[in-house]
C-alpha cells in the first residue's frame, strides 16, 4: 500500500470492541483497512480484542490477525494514547486493571471526556451478564447457537461476494428480528443506562453484545460500537466532539476489499 497517496481521517478518539482475534469469523482485512486510513489521538479497545476463548477451542492466526495486533501496538508509539479494557473473551487479562504494558494502559474501566465536555463511562459491558441472566448455560446454549450462525454467515456472503453483492450480516439481521434476542438487547441497554444514572455520567460507550447502536434513553447517551465479526463498525468522535458509528463494509474501498478477499478465496481453492 502507498501510504502517501492514502486519504485518512482523523478522529479525535475511536472505540472499537470485539474484534476476536483468533477467531475464524474476524474480519481482520477490514479493520486493518479501517486503521489504515484513519488517524486517531485517543483508542479505546473496549474488550474481546484476543478470543481466547476460540483460540483455546482451535488455536487459529493468520497472517491478517497478526498485522491487525502489530497495527494496535504500533499505534501507542505512533502517538495515540490507547486503552484497553479487557472483556469477558480475553477475560484473564482483567487483572491487570491499572497497569501500562509498554504504551498500553489497562482498565476494567474508564471516564472518557469529549471535546465539548460530556463524560462517558467506557467498559466492555459483560458486567451486566447476571442483570440480563445470560446465565451460564444460557450463553453455552446461545454460544453454540452463534457459532452455527456464524457458519451460514460466512458461506451465504461468499455466494454474495461471487454474485457481487456486498457483504451483509445475516446474524445481524436474525438478531434484530427474533424477540428473545430484542428482549435481551433491550434488557442490557437499561442495565447499561441505569449504570450511567448511578454514577452521574452523561451516558456510556461499550460493546459485548455485537449489535451497534446510538441512542437516547432517559436523558443518557448509549453507544455500542459493534464488532468486527458481523457488522465491521466503530465508534468515532471527531476533534468537535461529534460522535457517530462507521461501518466499515458500507465504504466503497471496503466494499473493493471484500471482492479482492473473496477472489483470492477462490484462486487459493482452484490451486488446491
Ligand atoms: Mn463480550
Amino acid at each position: 500500500m502507498n501510504n502517501a497517496f492514502v486519504y485518512r481521517a482523523h478522529y479525535r478518539t475511536v472505540w472499537l470492541s470485539d474484534i476476536h482475534l483468533g477467531n475464524t469469523d474476524c474480519k481482520a482485512e477490514y479493520l486493518l483497512d479501517f486503521l489504515n486510513h484513519s488517524t486517531i489521538d485517543t483508542l479505546y479497545l473496549v474488550g474481546d480484542i484476543i478470543d481466547m476463548w476460540a483460540m483455546s477451542k482451535q488455536f487459529r492466526w493468520p497472517e491478517s490477525h497478526n498485522q491487525v495486533l502489530h497495527k494496535l501496538m504500533s499505534l501507542s508509539k505512533e502517538g495515540s494514547r490507547v486503552i484497553f479494557l479487557p472483556g469477558n473473551h480475553d477475560a484473564p487479562l482483567q487483572k491487570y486493571d491499572g497497569i501500562t504494558f509498554g504504551e498500553i494502559e489497562i482498565a476494567r474501566e474508564m471516564i472518557h471526556t469529549t471535546a465539548d465536555g460530556k463524560k462517558l463511562l467506557v467498559l466492555h459491558g459483560d458486567q451486566f451478564d447476571q442483570a440480563v441472566c445470560f446465565g451460564p448455560l444460557q450463553s453455552w446454549i446461545g454460544d453454540k447457537a452463534y457459532d452455527l450462525l456464524l457458519f451460514i454467515n460466512r458461506w451465504y456472503n461468499r455466494a454474495r461476494a461471487m454474485l457481487k453483492f456486498p457483504y451483509w450480516s445475516l446474524a445481524g439481521y436474525l438478531k434484530s428480528h427474533i424477540k428473545g434476542a430484542n428482549k435481551a438487547i433491550t434488557r442490557y441497554k437499561y442495565a447499561c443506562i441505569n449504570r450511567a444514572i448511578n454514577m452521574g455520567v452523561d451516558g456510556v460507550v461499550c460493546g459485548h453484545i455485537h449489535h451497534p447502536e446510538v441512542a437516547d434513553i432517559s436523558g443518557k447517551k448509549y453507544y455500542n460500537d459493534g464488532d468486527w465479526i458481523e457488522n465491521c463498525s466503530a465508534l468515532t468522535e471527531l476533534p468537535c466532539g461529534e460522535i457517530k458509528l462507521i461501518y466499515w463494509t458500507q465504504t466503497s474501498h471496503a466494499n473493493n476489499l471484500f471482492n479482492l478477499r473473496m477472489s483470492k478465496a477462490r484462486g487459493q481453492k482452484k490451486a488446491a
